[in-house]
Formats: C-alpha cells, structure tokens, sequence
C-alpha cells in the first residue's frame, strides 16, 4: 500500500468551532492512525482478518468509552470529542471504528446506563483498558430492521435465567469476552442481559466470505439452554427503547466516522488528480474531475457542519433520534457516494489495493445496512415530520 500522506481537508475552518481539547483528542487519534493503522490494514483486509493488536492503541486514545466517566475507566470526554476519535479512526477503516463504536456505544453505554452499581465496576474498566471486549446482540435471522419481533427469550429458573435463541451479523462475536444480548421475558418484555464467553451452551461462530469490514470479525451468538446468572440482567430499563438509545449513540458515532472516510477518499482522488496525466495535462485539470472534487469537498463540507451541530445538541442533551437518524443516513450516502466517485477518477488503480478507496467504499455498503438501513432512517425522518407511522 501507498505511504499515508493523508492532509485533512477543512474547507469552511470548522476548526474554529472546536475546543483545544477536542484537537488535542483529534490529533492523538489522527496520529495513532497513521502510525498503527495505515501501514496494516490493506492486508488485514486482504487476508479478512481482524488485527487484534491493534485494542490496545484503540484503548490508549480513548477509543473505548471516550464520553464514559474517568470513575469507570472512561476518557470522560464530550460528544463531540467521541466524534472526532471515530472520524479519524474510520479514515483508516470503518471495520476498525466498528469495533470501537460496538464496545463504547453498544457495551458499555448500555452497562453504564442500565446497569448497577456492581456491574459498572465490574466490567466497565476492563472494557476501557480492552482487558475484556464486548460485542451486541440485537438482529436475528428474521428480524433485522423489525427488532421488536426477536425471538431469543429466557424464562425465569428461580436461581437463573434460561437463555435460548440466536443472533446474526453480530460485529466482535468471535473474539468477544462478552455479549449484550436482547432477549424477551416470559412476559414478552425486552431485556439486557450480560453473558459471557464460557458460559454452557453459548457459542460464536464467525461468518466468513464478506466482500464489506474485512478487517472487522462478524458473527453469530447461539444460546442454547445457556444458564445466566440473574445478576447479569441489566436493571434500570427494560423495552425496545432500552437497546434503540444504544442505537442512537452508535449512529451518532457513524454519522462523524465516515467523513472520515469520505475524507480519506477526497484527498487520495485530490492528490492523485494533479499527479495523472493525460492528454497532455493532469487528469485534474477536466472539468469532469473537477466537477467530481468540487461536490465531494462540498458534501463533506456540510456533513461536518450537521455532525457538528449534532454534537452541540447531544452535548446539550437536545438532540433527538430523528435528528441521529438524519446525520447518519445522510452521512454515509454522502460517503459513500464520494467512495463510488473517487474510485473513477483513479480509474484502473482505483480497484488496486495500493490505494484506500475499494476498501472504504466496499466497507461502506454495511455502514449504509447496519444500525437502521438508508430506509428505515428515512422512514423515522417521514414519521418525525409527518406524524404518520409507516412501520406498522
Ligand atoms: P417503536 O414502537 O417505534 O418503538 C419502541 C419503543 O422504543 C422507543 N424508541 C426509541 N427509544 C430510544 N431511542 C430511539 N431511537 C427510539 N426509537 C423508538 C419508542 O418510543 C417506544 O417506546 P415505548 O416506551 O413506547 O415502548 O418501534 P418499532 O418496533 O416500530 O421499530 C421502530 C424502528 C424500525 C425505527 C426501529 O426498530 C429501528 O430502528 N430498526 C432498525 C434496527 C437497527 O438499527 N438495528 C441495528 C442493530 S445493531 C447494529 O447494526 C450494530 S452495527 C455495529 C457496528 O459494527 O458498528
Ligand atoms: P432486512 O431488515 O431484512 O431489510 C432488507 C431490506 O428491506 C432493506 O433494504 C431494508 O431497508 C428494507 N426494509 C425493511 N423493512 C422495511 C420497511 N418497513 N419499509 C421499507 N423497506 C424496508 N446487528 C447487531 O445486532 N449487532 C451487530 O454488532 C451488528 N453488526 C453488523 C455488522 C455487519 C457487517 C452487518 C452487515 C450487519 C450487522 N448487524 C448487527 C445487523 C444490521 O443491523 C442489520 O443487517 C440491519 O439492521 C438490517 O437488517 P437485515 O439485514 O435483516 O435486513
């Protein structure tokens, strides 16, 4: 692969709007990633691998829990700190800020937020120090965007839950320590449960032949009469709303993480457009290019301005599901329209693992699926403005 001459593009000074912190936070995650991630990831994906040394310099940037407080092991940052340390680890690749979103966003909000006191202690500092890793079980063979249809369910054993079902596409699986799993109770009502890597009857497959976030592990969580400890019920929420704020977090995370993406993609055409030449000139100098440069840095352009404003707002504690929803579908279509463009200008070498692009636009296509479909976020934006449900 290519030497990571990556230059972040700020075509509006969006830097003015940022604290020195929040650069501070930016700068160590940039140079992280160029350091430990540019050099090995082209052939972590090549070879579908996941790079397992990589959880302890995800850990040394804050990349696990970077808005959990210190009290638990967390970075105790702000929102829009957590957004920038996913924009810069996606611009190296969206399979590697997969992992870092699912362990913050889906394992340990759900354990800091719904948790007690003795299980925040227990696992959230090891999950911050990537001592244990965590991975979520929400989708099912048969209910992906309709969640609230799953069909894993425990019963009541008086000493412990019985645990029986299965989940699908679950990032992490194969190497996680341990598993958010939603499941509903006897009464039909949804439930976190904690369980753990050990536990009888409860394995992980991994699922391979991915052609998206090669370099991230996929697989599947299969509870058969697994015996959960009825301390490891996550207390203080129960309901579909108790995994979908999970959700919202996560989608936050993605609506910042694939700028970094699209940024990646935009510099990589920018640079190589002034380098080609055809015809005499560089492949820069056609309109055409031109044209392709010129939406993308303005697409990016507005997609920091709406993830920044975001930020503002959940930093407020205003911001609203629907408005994740927007940010995150519009994002990673922005992203991955920009991934599809970049690709052709490079022409024959954009499908050449010397360079980024294949594999940003390949891992986008599940960015685009995973955590709400570009059409189920639509569908939550039309309810939002119309007050008209079209899910049921
Ligand atoms: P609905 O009846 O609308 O809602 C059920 C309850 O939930 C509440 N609620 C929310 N609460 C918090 N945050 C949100 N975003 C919420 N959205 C809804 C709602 O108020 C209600 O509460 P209550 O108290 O009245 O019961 O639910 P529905 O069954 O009609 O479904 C709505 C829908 C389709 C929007 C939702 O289910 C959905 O978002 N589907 C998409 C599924 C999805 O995103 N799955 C992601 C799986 S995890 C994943 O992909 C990880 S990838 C990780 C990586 O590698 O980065
Ligand atoms: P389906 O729900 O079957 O949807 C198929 C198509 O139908 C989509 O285009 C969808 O938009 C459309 N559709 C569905 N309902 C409607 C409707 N009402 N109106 C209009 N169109 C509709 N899940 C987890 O729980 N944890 C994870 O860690 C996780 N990681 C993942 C990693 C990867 C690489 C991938 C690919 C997925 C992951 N997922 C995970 C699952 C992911 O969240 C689901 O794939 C996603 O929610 C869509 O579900 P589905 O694949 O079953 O598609």
């Amino acid at each position: 692969m290519k030497p990571d001459l990556f230059e972040s593009p700020d075509y509006y000074n969006i830097d003015d709007l940022l604290t020195e912190e929040q650069k501070l936070v930016r700068s160590a995650a940039r140079d992280w990633v160029k350091r430990d991630i540019s050099p090995i990831i082209e052939e972590a994906a090549q070879e579908a691998k996941f790079p397992k040394q990589i959880i302890e310099g995800l850990a040394g940037i804050g990349a696990f829990g970077p808005y959990i407080p210190e009290a638990y092991g967390g970075a105790g940052l702000d929102q829009i700190s957590y957004g920038l340390i996913m924009q810069e680890i996606e611009r190296g690749d969206s399979g590697v800020r997969s992992t870092a979103s699912v362990q913050s966003s889906l394992v340990m909000y759900p354990i800091f937020k719904f948790g007690n006191e003795e299980q925040r202690n227990k696992y959230l500092p090891k999950l911050a120090s990537g001592e244990f890793m965590g991975c979520f079980g929400l989708t099912e063979p048969d209910h992906g965007s309709n969640p609230g249809g799953m069909v894993t369910h425990f019963k009541d054993k008086g000493d412990h839950y019985l645990l029986n079902g299965a989940k699908m596409w679950i990032s992490n699986s194969p190497f996680a320590d341990i598993a958010i799993v939603w499941a509903k109770s006897e009464e039909g009502r949804i439930h976190g449960l904690i369980v753990e890597r050990g536990m009888e009857g409860f394995s992980t497959p991994e699922t391979h032949n991915k052609w998206s976030l090669r370099a991230s592990a996929t697989g599947e969580l299969i509870f058969d009469n697994v015996k959960v400890p009825k301390e490891n019920i996550l207390p203080n929420k129960s309901g579909l709303g108790a995994p979908l704020m999970c959700l919202d977090s996560a989608r936050f995370g993605i609506a910042w993480g694939v700028i970094g993406a699209a940024m990646d993609c935009y510099d990589t055409a920018l640079r190589y457009s002034k380098e080609r030449h055809q015809f005499g000139k560089p492949i820069g100098s056609f309109q055409l290019q031109q044209k392709k440069l010129a939406e993308m840095i303005t697409e990016i352009t507005k997609a920091q301005l709406l993830a920044w404003r975001l930020g503002t707002l959940r930093n407020e504690g205003r911001a609203t599901s629907a408005q994740i929803s927007m940010a995150k579908r519009n994002n990673v279509d922005m992203a991955l329209k920009i991934a599809r463009d970049a690709r052709q200008i490079l022409g024959g070498m954009g499908i050449s693992g010397e360079y980024s692009i294949m594999r940003h636009m390949m891992n986008l296509e599940s960015v685009v699926t995973y955590e709400g479909t570009h059409d189920i976020h639509l569908l939550i934006t039309g309810m939002d403005v119309t007050g008209l449900n079209a899910f049921k």
